[in-house]
């Protein structure tokens, strides 16, 4: 710091002086009242300012110090925060979870993340078992993190696979005929509205409708109405001739969507119906639809139900009403197809997405910014 006394007849002379030469930012180190001299009739009391001002480049050392230090504190604050964050999403889980973090705790923050986003507990422990085999021991606690968390995303890519089924790749001059089967309400009609709107308006196929929903009420008049708003043929079928007839009259089409009636994935015997018509030789793809809003299990035992279509890909439903879709990758590991279609809201057109590979994982993990993923197709937009 550089130091300097001033003398002056009174204080605010003394600061005033102070201010001119060292500038606003000196500081007042000590004052004092000089008393006149007993020997100077004429001498005049006076006042001593020391002052000082913190030198340009000692102080900016000095600042740059203590802001490493600052943000090393945070950092490692953060640490532990995350840390006690992973611990509380961890707690409670079976001794799977405290055998495979007694043995490799730098596994926590992974094993978190998964529990955290829906991945099941078995699946989230086979994961990191895998991925452990390939770190070299030789890593330190950091590396061994980075390593893993990179052989993890490498584990969960190589499950998941994509396809975007509904592409303009058909040369096969007739139409590619889909159904779309699964549980009651998961969002099929929707979904169909909204992918008949991407392909006619955005992707300009020919698209053409059909509903075999023939239980409900306003079950047709439901998809005629979407089909209306957007131009498209859209007749019913109730009867495997009914639908003979339906796919005749649209063989100019470059796509038929086929609406199926939702049914518990107990009730056989509806189910079974659909598949007599469905698969009677038409060359019909099916897609299976899923809510992700369905606990584990139900997903498990209704994709199991309806596997007797032999479906081509998934679609999952309604991510924007879980923070846990994680549980696709559980279904994906069960019963492994592609992955066609996601959807993430009521809005027709706008809330489907034609996921690829790194997008899904990002929405299993949660990672997926919902607000990206309302504006539509995933680079359709
Ligand atoms: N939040 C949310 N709701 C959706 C989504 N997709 C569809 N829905 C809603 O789910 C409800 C059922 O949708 P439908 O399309 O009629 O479902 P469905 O599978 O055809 O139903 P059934 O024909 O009865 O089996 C409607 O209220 C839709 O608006 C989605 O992605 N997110
Ligand atoms: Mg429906």
């Amino acid at each position: 710091m550089n130091k300097k006394i001033f003398r002056a007849a009174n204080i605010q002379e003394a600061l005033a002086n102070i201010k001119e030469e060292m500038g606003k930012d000196a500081m007042i180190l000590s004052t004092r009242k000089i008393p006149r001299k007993p020997m100077d009739p004429y001498g005049k009391e006076m006042f001593e300012v020391e002052a000082g001002i913190t030198a340009k480049e000692g102080g900016a050392e000095r600042d740059s110090a203590v802001k490493k230090i600052d943000e090393g504190l945070f950092e490692s604050l953060k640490g532990d925060i995350s840390e006690i964050k992973d611990m509380i999403a961890i707690a409670g889980f079976g001794s799977g979870i405290q055998n495979i973090l007694c043995s490799h705790f730098e596994s926590v923050g992974v094993l978190a993340s998964f529990l955290r986003a829906g991945v099941s507990e078995r699946l989230a422990i086979s994961l990191i078992e895998r991925s452990m085999v390939a770190l070299s021991p030789d890593l330190g606690q950091t590396e061994r993190i980075k390593h893993l968390k990179k052989n993890v995303m490498a584990h969960c890519l190589a499950q998941l696979s994509v396809k975007d089924y509904f592409n303009r790749n058909n040369s096969s001059g007739v139409p590619h005929v889909a159904a779309f089967v699964g549980p009651t309400g998961v969002g099929k009609t929707t979904t169909i509205a909204k992918l008949a709107a991407l392909l006619s308006l955005k992707r300009k196929m020919k698209v053409g409708l059909i509903s075999i929903d023939n239980y409900r009420i306003g079950a047709f008049e439901q998809l005629k109405a979407y089909a209306s708003i957007m131009g498209l043929l859209c007749v019913p079928a109730f009867s495997a001739q009914d639908l003979a007839c339906a796919l005749e009259r649209m063989k100019s089409m470059d796509v038929v969507l086929i609406d199926t009636a939702g049914h518990s994935h107990y009730d056989n015997k509806k189910i079974d119906e659909i598949l007599r018509l469905i698969k009677s030789d038409f060359g019909i793809s099916v897609h299976l639809a899923l809510s992700v809003t369905a606990e584990s299990i139900n997903m498990k035992e209704a994709a199991s139900a309806f596997s007797v279509f032999n479906p081509d890909t998934y679609v999952f439903t309604k991510i924007d009403e879980t923070k846990r879709c994680g549980k696709i990758l559980d279904q994906v590991n069960n019963l492994n197809l592609p992955v066609s279609l996601i959807t993430n809201g009521q809005k027709v057109p706008e809330d489907l997405i034609v996921p690829d590979k790194q997008t899904l994982l990002r929405i299993i993990l949660g990672k997926e910014p919902k607000g990206i993923l309302g504006k539509g197709p995933k680079g359709e937009v």
